[in-house]
């Protein structure tokens, strides 16, 4: 089926910042679109989104550079095309910006087009989109955040993610109503001291702490509230986000809410400290993405024992994920589409994590739209994992409920493994 015409234009995702929706029209008259989230506390070696910096207008960040980009060049090269051919589509998407980075075009204005192939394909095909993206039928393992903070809560705390993952689930149904125990938990929590200002941007609680270890207690007095065990049926999962604690001239990492600094070694040791302290199953980004050193002592202190996750050290990124793996530096990569800019490339980079033997983590970013794409993409290439925030605000939920309509499409065949 022949793509017959391809738009763009500007829609806004949850922070309320303008984005890029694509639209696909096949020769049949059928659809696809494509949404496309942003970061805020983005890995440097990310492909780049194409904002239009005119400070006067939308604050700089509207897109039309973007959005004309796919008018002017990126049509006439899709028109025509077999929509059931993503890889050679994604391909000349590629060939066409011609830069490492996407900066040419915008990663948006190309993951947009890219995204609404695929979504278009599917409904070619009259199939769901799990279903046309692979063969997968794993029910992903959620990692759910309690409590945010970093560049996504005013640095409210240092850490940027406190997450949850419910390692006493057996059906990707209980691993939610854990959740939503915990979650609940917390909230009451924070009523109960009188120092919530809502939730952050990805729907943890947005709390007031004195120290970054206080969260942690709290984690566990919420995990008990709810009638759990920590480290039995819920246990702990970090994003430190640590490129955005990390001074490149000084080599330092910085605590802003307890004002202290810490040389890689003695990061590390925190962190190892932490990870020893408290039922901690997975940490990600634990040291920046320019500290190979840092990210090898981690490596060899926790490596063995939990999930070591990397973000901005991989951006999704073949190469840098194969550098990782020859460097031994973490065993697990989180995977998002607009790090990268094409559903080909993501889907290589899952390949090549679980082809080594490593986790992939799909994962949204902190603004996200109502699209749920990356819950077909968790199942179709049984990723085994999805981190998409918090269990509030529609953007998220969206991420969990199709999920649930996943399963129930997938009946008996559907899979699920509470083990990271
Ligand atoms: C991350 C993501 C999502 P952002 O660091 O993993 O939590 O944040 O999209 O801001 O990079
Ligand atoms: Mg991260």
């Amino acid at each position: 089926m022949k793509i017959r015409s391809l738009d763009a234009y500007q829609i806004y995702d949850s922070r309320g910042n303008p984005t890029i929706e694509a639209e696909v029209t096949l020769e049949n008259g059928m659809t696809g679109r494509g949404l496309v989230p942003s970061g805020a506390s983005t890995g440097q070696f990310e492909a780049k989104e194409l904002r239009d910096g005119e400070a006067s207008r939308f604050r700089g960040k509207s897109v039309f550079r973007a959005i004309a980009n796919v008018h002017q060049k990126i049509a006439a090269v899709v028109r025509g095309c077999d929509v059931l051919d993503q890889r050679a589509i994604d391909d000349s998407l590629i060939a066409l910006d011609g830069t490492p980075d996407k900066s040419h075009l915008g990663a948006n204005a190309i993951l947009a087009v890219s995204l609404a192939v695929a979504n278009a394909a599917a409904v070619a095909k009259g199939v769901p989109l799990f279903q046309s993206l692979g063969e997968g039928t794993l029910l992903p393992l959620p990692e759910i955040q309690i409590f945010g903070g970093g560049a996504h809560a005013n640095w409210r705390t240092d850490v940027q993610d406190f997450l949850l993952i419910a390692t006493g689930a057996k059906t990707y149904e209980e691993s939610l109503r854990i959740t939503f125990d915990v979650y609940h938990a917390a909230g009451d929590l924070m009523k109960e001291r009188g120092t919530c200002y809502g939730v952050a941007d990805e729907g943890g609680y947005w709390p007031e702490f004195r120290t970054n270890e206080e969260v942690f207690e709290t984690f566990l007095r919420a995990i008990e509230r709810a009638g759990y065990t920590p480290g039995v049926e819920a246990s702990l999962s970090l994003d430190i986000a640590a490129s955005d604690l990390f001074d490149e001239a000084s080599g330092l990492y910085h605590f802003r809410l307890e004002d202290r600094s810490f040389d890689s070694d003695a990061f590390a040791e925190l962190l190892t400290h932490w990870c020893e302290k408290y039922p901690v199953v997975s940490l990600e980004d634990p040291m920046a993405d320019t500290d190979f050193d840092g990210w090898k002592k981690i490596h060899s202190a926790l490596g063995s024992k939990l999930q070591l996750i990397g973000d901005d050290l991989f951006t999704t990124n073949i190469a840098r994920i194969r550098q990782g793996m020859e460097s031994g530096l973490a065993n697990a990569v989180l995977i998002k589409l607009n790090q990268i800019g094409t559903v080909s490339e993501t889907m290589d980079a899952i390949r090549l994590t679980q082809e080594a033997g490593w986790n992939p983590v799909v994962s949204a970013r902190s603004g996200e739209t109502e699209d749920a794409f990356i819950s077909h993409l968790a199942v179709a290439t049984d990723a085994g994992q999805l981190k998409v925030g918090s269990f509030s605000r529609s953007e998220r939920m969206a991420k969990w409920n199709e999920v649930l309509r996943i399963s129930r499409s997938l009946g008996a065949r559907a899979r699920f493994s509470p083990i990271c």
